[in-house]
């Protein structure tokens, strides 16, 4: 059996390919980029025909993988976890239709934020709709549940949503391969209605989704994936969901545990396995890296009974990811203490890169913007939303993608005239194409300044929906021809982009300044593959 050194997202990434995928549909967002890009990047994904381009969001994402998986064939599905919440609607309702071929959807939270607006745990999201949810301890668990995920897909007739952590995707170990399954062939649903939600064939749809919930119960406690390791210190007993029980066993010798635990890996929790702990103990410690989920469901809305220990009583703090420290410090055990960060590695804020495009648009729209009060500029999230930071701070807010424009015509509706929306060329794809519309068709008093450097920067330069499209985009949208402006950001045109900026501003309507320059980072990795190509090219005889 062959054995790689993966990346807990790249274990998905193969166990996905390995479990006879017929496509991959994602949107790069930290920590479920690299998936995708495994996919894009490997030699089996050609050899099979697997589909693996990016998607313009999450949620034509997910409405894709519903497409293959009801032309019969394995789709996976990724996303980080807020664009889960952009997914959302497909998402709840696929669990309702139900699945043909198997249809597996990645969610990749990221607690402590380390590139995010929040810290959401999608297990809500699986309880919400209530489809089985998978979350592995480690990199081959990844890789074995991808796999799984997708026979249990096919075996209920269900969504599966797999959920990880920043720090098992972005960490290393090592993963035996299994057997390569092949792809399925086409095949329509048995039944043709089955995904046709009007109101008489949804409740009847619906009432099939309760009624699978006992046996998603029955196979989260015979799957191997829930195991209860017992213990002979009842004084207390554990419960360790996903990459927690990593953290739990890394802090006693030969990962020997003295207390009886329940690792937990998929969802729903077994009840058998959650009584016979709580039977046995005196108290129950919960770690769960995320909201404290089964932490306030043993709990219950009065919280009458034994003591159970987590997040919400203080043992582990209320916020952020767990670490084996912070776990430690749960077991009431010694905290080690690593090496002192020399002062050179001290944290230092996010910057804009040198020679990045951005620069130069923001310090134009500084200089225009002095001439009106502050508070009137809403950006989006990209590299640009850290021209928030000194020395630029030119931005007055980031929510979520696409909020900039339609934040900014809600400004301007309560007299906030004139507003700036600042976007990016693929968060413009992703999801500011709809609140042009708005503004179009509301005449908003609004300038929008679309940042195309030709790329999705900040997820590390993925090729954008909008590449070579934004003009043509902007413009069928219906705004006016004379108020499309298109400007290179450099600083030897700044004079030049600061009157067009003013010009834009005092127009009482939808104006639209295109900023366009290439991100420098694609630029040197372009020109390197370039100059890589002409090194590699066959010497011919002139
Ligand atoms: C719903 C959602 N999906 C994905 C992300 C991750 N993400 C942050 S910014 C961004 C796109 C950035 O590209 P662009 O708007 O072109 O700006 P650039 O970084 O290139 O300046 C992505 C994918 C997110 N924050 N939210
Ligand atoms: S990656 Fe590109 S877009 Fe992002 S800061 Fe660097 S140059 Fe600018």
């Amino acid at each position: 059996m062959q054995k790689l050194l993966l990346l807990g997202d790249e274990a998905i990434a193969q166990g996905a390919l390995d479990a006879g995928i017929s496509g991959v549909y994602a949107y790069p967002g930290t920590p479920s980029t690299e998936i995708a890009e495994y996919i894009q990047g490997s030699k089996q994904t050609k050899e099979a025909g697997v589909r693996s381009q990016w998607s313009a969001n999450e949620k034509t994402a997910m409405e894709s993988g519903i497409g293959m998986s009801y032309a019969g064939k394995r789709a996976l599905v990724c996303m980080k976890h807020v664009g889960l919440n952009v997914a959302a609607d497909a998402f709840m309702n696929s669990a309702i239709t139900g699945v043909n071929g198997g249809l597996v959807i990645l969610s990749a939270d990221d607690p402590s934020m380390h590139s995010s607006q929040n810290e959401q745990d999608s297990r809500y999201y699986g309880k919400f709709a209530q489809i089985p949810t998978l979350e592995p301890s480690n990199q081959q668990e990844s890789y074995d549940m991808t796999r799984y995920a997708f026979e249990l897909s096919e075996k209920f007739g269900t969504p599966v949503l797999l959920r990880v952590t920043t720090r098992l995707a972005h960490s290393r170990a090592g993963v035996a391969r299994g057997e390569i399954k092949k792809q399925n062939e086409m095949h329509l649903p048995s039944d043709p209605k089955q995904f046709i939600l009007l109101p008489a064939i949804a409740r009847k749809q619906y009432n099939a989704l309760l009624g699978k919930q006992e046996a998603f119960r029955d196979d989260a406690a015979t799957s191997g994936f829930n195991q209860y390791i017992d213990g002979e210190n009842k004084s207390m007993g554990i419960i360790a969901c996903g990459l927690a029980y990593n953290y739990l066993i890394e802090n006693f010798e030969n990962q020997n545990v003295p207390y009886p635990v329940l690792k937990v890996g998929q969802y729903p929790v077994p009840l058998d396995m959650v009584n016979r702990l709580y039977d046995s103990v005196d108290e129950v410690l919960v770690l769960e890296d995320g909201y404290p989920i089964i932490e306030e469901l043993l709990r219950g809305l009065l919280n009458l009974s034994k003591r159970v220990k987590g997040r919400l009583d203080g043992s582990v703090p209320r916020a952020g990811e767990l670490n084996p420290n912070i776990v430690a410090g749960a077991l009431g055990l010694k905290i080690e203490q690593g090496f002192e960060t020399p002062a050179i590695l001290a944290g230092r804020p996010p910057l804009l890169c040198d020679g990045c495009s951005h620069w130069d648009s923001f310090y134009a729209l500084n200089e225009v913007m002095e001439k009106y009060s502050r508070g009137r500029v809403f950006s989006d999230i990209g590299c640009y939303t850290l021209s928030a930071l000194k020395p630029l701070e030119s931005i007055n807010s980031c929510v979520d993608m696409g909020a900039s424009i339609t934040m900014a015509i809600g400004a301007a509706d309560a007299g906030l005239i004139p507003s700036v929306a600042t976007i990016g060329d693929s968060t413009f794809t992703h999801s500011g194409i709809t609140g042009l519309l708005d503004a179009v068709n509301n005449n908003s008093p609004i300038t929008i300044l679309i940042l195309d450097n030709s790329t999705t920067g900040m997820t590390g330069g993925q090729t954008s929906s909008a590449l070579g499209k934004v003009d043509d985009i902007v413009r069928g949208v219906g705004v006016a021809e004379e108020h499309i402006r298109v400007i290179k950001p450099l600083k030897r045109l700044h004079a030049e982009n600061v009157k067009v900026y003013k010009e834009e501003l005092e127009y009482n309507g939808v104006s639209v300044i295109i900023a366009r320059r290439e991100c420098v980072q694609t630029l040197r990795r372009r020109m390197k593959d370039i100059a890589r190509l002409k090194r590699e090219a066959p010497k011919t005889d002139a």
